[in-house]
């Protein structure tokens, strides 16, 4: 099975840090998986050239235009970037992100040719009401355009009551949501739907990273906080 760890840092690291993580990175260059990271948007130069893949953590739907602070997918991918992260629970948070904009989003990264990171999770109300299958449903429907496929679109599955909290679901509930998921896409999308990677996310660390990472479904993971720090990091890549 395709398998790949996609550490997503969020709005953390200098070129400094990015110095570091070149220096021990070259331990994880395992050709039995794709390693990606997405550093902020003011490292992504610095990274090309390297064998590790580089994501962006967002795009704007619009091409160009009068949007201060926010970039293009033509710009990231002009930058470098062959990824985007799109729909993650603190964007739909912060920036009130709905499913139609992570679909817009979805497909202005595919205008220039990026392939989509695109995150799906229930918050901890609805988790606690029994709507996660329900919620996720509504989201795959709403925020995946028509023509996704495995070579431009990748799901990863975030329990948001999950990310950053330490806190995971149980390996059971993982394994029951990643098979909802592929039966969902696959009958949508058929063929295409069988074969899209799929990543777990979540407070992915040292000590659960094996476990998920073997689960039916499971393609790997999006990592965040446990990106940042070696000692974090490395056992994650070796229980790929
Ligand atoms: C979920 C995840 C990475 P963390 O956002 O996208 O973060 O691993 O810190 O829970």
């Amino acid at each position: 099975m395709y398998k790949m760890i996609v550490g997503n840092w969020k709005m953390n690291g200098t070129s400094a840090d990015l110095e570091e993580f070149f220096d021990f990175a070259n331990d994880w260059l395992n050709p039995m998986f794709d390693l990606m990271i997405c550093p902020p948007a003011t490292l992504i130069g610095r990274m090309t050239g390297t064998s590790v893949m580089i994501g962006a953590q967002d795009c704007h739907a619009d091409v160009k235009g009068a949007h201060t602070g926010d970039i293009s997918a033509e710009m990231l991918a002009d930058a470098g970037a062959t990824h985007v992260i799109v729909g993650h629970s603190e964007r739909r948070t912060d920036h009130a992100e709905t499913n139609a904009m992570v679909a817009a989003k979805t497909n202005a990264a595919w205008n220039a040719e990026m392939k989509v990171i695109l995150c799906i999770g229930e918050t901890e109300a609805q988790y606690r009401a029994g709507e996660t299958l329900d919620v996720l449903r509504t989201q795959m429907a709403e925020s995946i355009p028509d023509g996704a496929m495995k070579t431009n679109i990748t799901i990863a599955y975030e329990p948001v009551w999950a990310i950053g909290t330490g806190l995971t679901p149980t390996l059971q509930e993982i394994a029951d949501v990643h098979a909802f998921i592929r039966e969902t896409l696959v009958a949508r999308f058929g063929d295409a739907g069988a074969a899209m990677p799929l990543l777990y996310g979540g407070s992915v660390k040292a000590s659960n990273a094996r476990d998920i990472f073997v689960l039916p479904n499971v393609n790997g993971g999006l990592v965040g906080g446990a990106s940042l720090r070696k000692a974090d990091f490395t056992p994650i890549c070796s229980a790929l």
